[in-house]
């Protein structure tokens, strides 16, 4: 009797359990009431690491404007820039007609019929569109497969044979397109195509060393009906299922020894759509469910319910923008939404996601949609392994491997130095462009040690990191210069996009430190190298430490600035500074060297220039600023922050100082779009409930008021633990540490720091 009754108790509290975690799945999503008109701000981003599309969810007119991330221009000493591939233009009734995509605009809202909605399902990574038309019931989905490799997309229609129009293929760079039977293929080359924007030299008719072939096929397949060929259009005539299969490449290898190129990988883009139709949509579907949901479903967080849930998820940002009205579900929505655009942008065996993931829509995109070294590729990977998403962190990891050799004999043409250093941008084959920006290389290798940190992969470390972070210390030893009194500086250079360059600016001075510290710890975890350690160290001793200026400020240069031009961002060294950089504070976040625990003075005043700066900046600006006070353990400022990084942008241009904040889709904006931004909130929101840098796991650091009862479960602490944590009234009030065996760790909760054994995960 007691054991039924227990049993019973089981049984509700399971129900009870599941009931809330469909509840908190339910709040995973993005939703809306009318298709996208905008590129940039209502399409909803779709991706496999390899390509990425973004849908508009048209009714008559459907656009797919996708791309595939080898997609780039430049070569071994130009940047060059990520490219835009095309479209798919689907068609329907009396719209398949018209001739050309130049007619073939996304639908007006005037046309949506009463029902419409289109969303993004975080927890499945699909996109559907459902509407009611002349009395048929329209369903559509979309998903990126990673271990398929192409894209799905799925038309249905609840009366036989209902869906009549045509399916177009168009390319951004002059391919021929055929269709033939049931495909269409696109084959064309990049060569002739110069970047002509922002920091390039380029003139018409210049080009680059090198040139990628490119391919694409989109398979129309129906269930009803018949698909046939009219020109270069495939026409589909009173069927009730369509699907198409869209699978692009181009002949890039990640290895220079083979020339960047390999041209059977072309090849693979139709082997590769072939095999994907034959599974079929089903089997498709499932093996992607399988595959995304095992990295997706590692990490769930609660910060409380909204009561309008429900609404678009436009209103709610337009609610919270205009009102300043808390929506926790949407605080944890954008936070997956991070995670998500992460999984969706950086697999293992892919390229590390850019500036605008891998969805570029350009030929001439803002900053050439690269990878920029003087923050922002480093913060699109802040939220990799803290979020439990470690294998993301891969293509990071490769794509640094794959460009040592480049840099290094770039570095030594051009600077007449050992080791290597980067630009401010860089691209796909190491080719670098614009200024120097010494401090960034060992940026790249705070995250490739982070990394280690994290996981404690000591055969990554060996082969990987360390004889990177070695190459780029024999750069430092050859480039630092000793003043008469021993101290160490590093040589004239920018404060990333601020000021006039100088010796010993914070930002190098910082790094150096970091790059230095991380490589002694390595050598004595590796048990090699006691020369080198032990010259680091001896050096580390004497670089020019951080230094505090007249009004308590962390000095961002060698010496205070007086009587400089004042800039558009405020007189520099000044309070009235609103510089977005903060590049002086790098030593708070993401480094170690400042700390409140270990360096309170230096901390103290990191918060005084950080005060000074404000909190209204562009988005990744905005998002980093989140991550600063976290690190300073004041929550409050943090959310308050966050609240700015909540602003809806409905323009689309180009804006530094009015702030960014986000777009109807949930997507950063600097603006324009720039994916660093989602990243680095994801990743701050992290910094927020859990810290480890110090070594020892801090629950709750920077706990906002407004969060006050909450919980999150599968976290990522450094060791190599998994951290769930529950709270209520601003306490933990249950915690766990896993990790893969049983050990001893510190953690301070509630104020009180204590040594707890692990559990061993199961
Ligand atoms: C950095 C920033 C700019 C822009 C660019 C892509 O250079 O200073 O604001 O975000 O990256």
């Amino acid at each position: 009797m007691k054991r039924s009754r227990s049993l019973r108790v089981f049984a509700v509290l399971t129900a009870l359990v599941c009931l809330a975690r469909t509840a908190l799945g339910a709040g995973l999503v993005l939703r809306y009431d009318q298709p996208a008109a905008s590129w940039m701000r209502e399409a909803l981003p779709i991706g496999n690491g390899y390509q990425g599309a973004m849908l508009f969810g048209g009714i008559d007119v459907d656009q797919i404007q996708f791309n595939e991330e080898s997609l780039w221009i430049g070569d071994e000493s130009d940047t060059g820039a990520y490219q835009a591939f095309g479209d798919v233009w689907v068609r329907f009734g009396t719209a398949a007609t018209q001739p050309g995509p130049a007619a073939a605009a996304p639908d007006a809202s005037s046309a949506t019929p009463p029902g419409y909605r289109r969303e993004l399902d975080l927890n499945r990574a699909v996109h559907s569109v459902g509407f009611v038309q002349a009395g048929v019931t329209h369903r559509r989905e979309a998903f990126a497969s990673y271990p398929a490799r192409i894209m799905a997309f799925r038309y249905t229609a609840d009366k036989p044979g209902a869906l009549t129009g045509s399916v177009e293929l168009t390319d951004s760079h002059q391919a021929v397109i055929r269709a033939v039977g049931d495909t269409l293929t696109a084959t064309g080359s990049l060569a002739g195509y110069t970047y002509r924007g922002g920091s390039s030299k380029k003139k018409p008719g210049d080009s680059y060393a090198m040139a990628l072939s490119y391919a694409a096929q989109v398979r129309v397949l129906n269930e009803g009906g018949t698909v046939a060929v009219r020109g270069d259009r495939i026409v589909f005539t009173d069927v009730t299922t369509l699907t198409l299969i869209l699978s692009a490449g181009t002949d890039f290898v990640q290895d220079r020894s083979r020339g960047w190129k390999d041209a059977a990988k072309l090849d693979q883009v139709a082997a590769r759509q072939k095999a994907a139709s034959a599974r079929g949509w089903d089997a498709l579907l499932a093996e992607h469910l399988g595959d995304y949901q095992k990295l997706f479903g590692r990490v769930s967080l609660d910060l409380g319910a909204s009561p309008d849930a429900a609404s678009t998820t436009n209103a709610r940002l337009q609610a919270v923008s205009s009102t300043g009205r808390r929506d926790p579900q949407l605080e944890a929505l954008l936070f997956q939404f991070g995670r998500y655009l992460l999984i969706a942008s950086s697999r293992p065996g892919t390229l590390p996601a850019n500036l605008q993931g891998k969805w570029n829509n350009s030929n001439n995109p803002p900053w050439r949609s690269d990878y920029h070294t003087n923050v922002n590729i480093q913060m699109n990977y802040w939220p990799s392994d803290v979020t439990n998403l470690s294998e993301c962190f891969q293509p990071y990891a490769d794509w640094i491997q794959s460009i040592r050799e480049v840099r290094v004999a770039a570095t030594r043409t051009e600077l007449n130095k050992a080791g290597w250093a980067m630009r401010g941008e860089s691209g796909l084959f190491g080719g670098c462009s614009w200024e120097w920006q010494l401090g960034a290389a060992a940026w790249l290798l705070q995250n490739s040690y982070d990394h280690y940190r994290f996981s404690g992969d000591k055969d990554y470390l060996r082969t990987r990191a360390y004889p990177a972070m070695k190459e780029v210390c024999a750069f430092w030893i050859d480039s630092l210069i000793a003043e008469a009194d021993g101290t160490l500086v590093t040589p004239v250079d920018f404060s990333p996009e601020h000021g006039p360059k100088q010796t010993g600016i914070a930002f190098n001075q910082q790094w150096v430190w970091d790059l230095f510290t991380s490589t002694i710890e390595a050598s004595e975890v590796l048990g090699v190298d006691p020369e080198l350690r032990a010259q680091l160290s001896e050096m580390k001793a004497r670089l020019l430490p951080p230094k505090i200026g007249s009004w308590g400020q962390l000095l961002e240069w060698r010496e205070e600035l007086t009587n400089q031009p004042v800039t558009k961002e405020g007189a520099l060294d000044t309070p009235a500074n609103k510089h977005r950089h903060m590049s002086h504070l790098i030593g708070l976040f993401p480094g170690r060297q400042i700390s409140l625990q270990k360096t309170p003075l230096l901390a103290e005043a990191a918060r005084v220039s950080l005060d000074a700066r404000g909190d209204v900046s562009t988005g990744w600006s905005t998002a980093k600023k989140i991550n600063l006070w976290a690190r300073l353990q004041d929550g409050d400022r943090a959310h308050k922050i966050i609240g700015k990084l909540f602003n809806f942008v409905t323009d689309t241009g180009f804006n530094y100082l009015d702030g960014g904040g986000l777009y109807a889709n949930l997507l950063d904006a600097a603006p324009p779009f720039q994916i660093d931004g989602n990243f680095g909130y994801t990743a701050g929101v992290c910094e927020m409930l859990l810290q480890s840098h110090l070594d020892e796991i801090h629950l709750l650091p920077a706990l906002p008021k407004v969060w006050a009862t909450g919980s999150v479960k599968g976290l990522r602490a450094r060791g190599g633990f998994t951290v769930d944590i529950e709270w209520k009234d601003g306490k933990v009030t249950a915690y766990r540490i896993s990790s893969d065996k049983a050990q001893e760790v510190k953690v301070r909760v509630n104020g009180e720091l204590k040594t707890v054994r692990s559990e061993p995960r199961a």
